[in-house]
């Protein structure tokens, strides 16, 4: 492993993981289908104990649906290759480039309309909210898609650490700025840094994750390291990463790509087969890994039990498909 400190809750070697915690995340992902398994616990390498690799010992998923996501886990070195992180280059291929990120120590702010804004590292976070395995499909935006075994913290937790007061009704989210780490911040016609949001509402719901790790381990680089989010029932385009600072707000945030193109990238930006992109339909997803296999797309990515109440009132599913 690459990394040159190691937070607390990485245990060493040779403390390996308890064979009790072993066994519970087996239990736990025996529904799910040996690449689920394999990739979720950290495919062992010749020589190695399948425990060494998996040091990382987060609460099991606290809902079962959140074990098992219904399709095989994508395999690590697939996903690992294969990215979207526009700071480190616009091909799928920048996980080299992004080992140039500085992702330790990494501090994160929490500000804005908060009764506690806070300035905290991630590794102390992480003493103060139990990061917890779920295992979530994510659904570009473009019509691939991928299940990831997360690590990582409920956002609600994590946003209630700094108390957000009554007038918070947006969550803005923004990613690190430093050209010299990140050469695609030097193309200048983007308007950098990567900016997200999610309105309060969306961002209490108990689906969205503070993720730190994946497949047992810390965070790769390229995935966003040290700390991104992942909402899975939007494109993934929300799910910003290499997050710096979380801002509660009265406006609604201005996201990347929708100050690029809104007609294309808007603020809901939820997943509708039924809705298409103004170039491409999203009827379908390919599935990375999968030999190229096309899989229908369902609405909310099936998500729609934990928050289709969130826009029963809003009406027009085209609206938050895509534009404002
Ligand atoms: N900061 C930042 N976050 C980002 C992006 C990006 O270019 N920069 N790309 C987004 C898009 S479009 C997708 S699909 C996911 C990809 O996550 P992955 O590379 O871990 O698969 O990250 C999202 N988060
Ligand atoms: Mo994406």
């Amino acid at each position: 492993m690459l990394y040159h400190r190691r937070p607390d809750w990485w245990l060493p070697d040779a403390a390996a993981t308890p064979e009790s915690a072993y066994l519970n995340r087996r239990q736990l992902l025996a529904g799910a289908g040996a690449g689920a398994l394999l990739g979720a616990i950290g495919l062992p390498k010749a020589g190695h104990a399948a425990v060494a690799e998996s040091p990382f010992t987060p609460m099991p998923a606290t809902h079962p649906e959140y074990a098992d996501a219904g399709r095989p886990v994508t395999a690590e070195d697939v996903n690992a290759a294969y990215n979207n992180f526009y700071e480190f280059g616009s091909s799928k291929k920048i996980a080299r480039a992004a080992q140039a990120l500085e992702s330790d120590p990494w501090v994160l702010e929490i500000d804005g309309l908060v009764d506690t804004p806070l300035s905290i590292d991630v590794d102390d976070l992480m003493k103060r909210v139990t990061p917890e395995e779920r295992i979530y499909r994510h659904r570009c935006v473009e019509a691939w898609s991928m299940v990831v075994p997360w690590i990582g913290l409920p956002l609600r937790d994590v946003l209630a650490l700094a108390a957000p007061q009554s007038g918070a009704r947006y969550v803005r989210f923004e990613t690190f700025l430093d050209p010299a780490q990140a050469p695609g911040q030097k193309q200048h016609w983007y308007p950098w840094p990567y900016v997200e949001g999610l309105t309060i509402e969306e961002a209490q719901n108990e689906l969205p994750l503070l993720v730190v790790g994946a497949y047992g381990k810390i965070l790769h680089k390229q995935f966003g390291a040290p700390i991104r989010l992942h909402v899975p029932w939007k494109y993934g385009f929300k799910s910003i990463k290499s997050i710096k600072r979380i801002t509660l707000t009265d406006e609604r945030p201005v996201s990347f790509w929708e100050e690029l193109a809104a007609q294309e990238y808007g603020f809901w930006a939820n997943v509708n087969p039924e809705v298409p992109h103004p170039r491409w339909s999203q009827a379908t997803e390919r599935v990375l890994g999968g030999d190229d296999e096309e899989i229908p797309t369902a609405l909310y990515n099936g998500y729609g039990d934990q928050v289709a109440h969130l826009y029963k009132d809003m009406g027009d599913l085209h609206v938050q498909s895509l534009w404002r």
